[in-house]
């Protein structure tokens, strides 16, 4: 198995694409990578970005997509218009599944998507999703609804169908004590709910939407490729480790088997 990340690379190796290729291979897949912007961060603070040129990201694609077979595609961080517009010339004809993590803003509060490039996520990213893996306040800004209720879940989910993605993965809303994500589908819809965990972390969105590529690229369904997901993602984050002096970085070193 195969399975390209696109997104944005994060020195600290805690999120971005750094990040992914470690969740693709503790997987037994093989991850590749296609870097949209360079960020310079830590575990305690988030710094600069300098974006890629449209052009040698279309050269990056270019060479991934001459070579190998790819399973699942994941995106990440598209920073700005002109990312989000080179990015969707090379994907707007691949059949293979993209998974969508809408990033906006990373925890230590610095900017994955620029405010104004919004509308074109919307317009050419959001088109281009099988699953789309928002958390609350993502699902807020792209839907426009405000949640506070597990209603407000499914209502933020419809639009962002609406919008074009195929289905809709909202992750991480509170509800009694537990941790609830909104799964919409084609044809069905639910809710799965999980222990909630009191750890400041950095890592674990880019794990979420990385290991439910990893295992939709394997054949599983949706169904099961979430509850695998939430599954992983939990363990990386109760083995999360104070690597530097700020947020814990997960981990997902030990190996899990689909
Ligand atoms: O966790 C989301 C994320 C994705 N990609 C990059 C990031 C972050 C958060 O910090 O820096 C490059």
């Amino acid at each position: 198995m195969n399975i390209l990340t696109i997104g944005g690379s994060d020195p600290s190796s805690g999120a971005g694409i750094q990040s992914d290729v470690k969740t693709f291979y503790s997987l037994n897949v093989y991850g590749l990578s296609v870097v949209t912007a360079i960020t310079s961060q830590n575990t305690k603070k988030f710094s600069k970005v300098e974006s890629i040129s449209p052009r040698m990201i279309h050269e990056q694609i270019d060479s991934i997509f001459s070579d190998f077979d790819i399973d699942a595609i994941k995106i990440g961080m598209v920073y700005n218009s002109s990312i989000i517009k080179a990015v969707f010339s090379k994907l707007k004809d691949v059949k293979t599944p993209i998974i969508v993590d809408p990033i906006i803003q990373s925890t230590t509060k610095g900017t994955i998507l620029e405010n104004k490039a919004l509308k074109d996520f919307k317009k050419f990213i959001i088109p281009l999703s099988y699953i789309i893996t928002p958390n609350i306040s993502e699902a807020e800004k792209i839907s426009g609804v405000k949640i506070s209720s597990k209603k407000d879940l499914e209502k933020s989910a419809v639009k962002i169908k609406n919008i074009g993605a195929n289905n809709v993965i909202i992750t991480g809303f509170e509800y009694e004590n537990k941790i609830i994500d909104f799964v919409l589908e084609e044809s069905q819809k639910y809710f799965l709910s999980g222990k909630k965990l009191q750890i400041f972390n950095h890592g674990s969105g880019c794990n979420f939407s990385a290991s439910l590529a990893s295992a939709i690229a394997m054949g599983k369904t949706i169904h099961e490729s979430v509850k695998f997901a939430k599954t992983y993602t939990y363990n990386s984050i109760k083995n999360a480790q104070k690597i530097g002096r700020g947020l814990s970085i997960t981990n997902q070193r030990k190996k899990s088997k689909i």
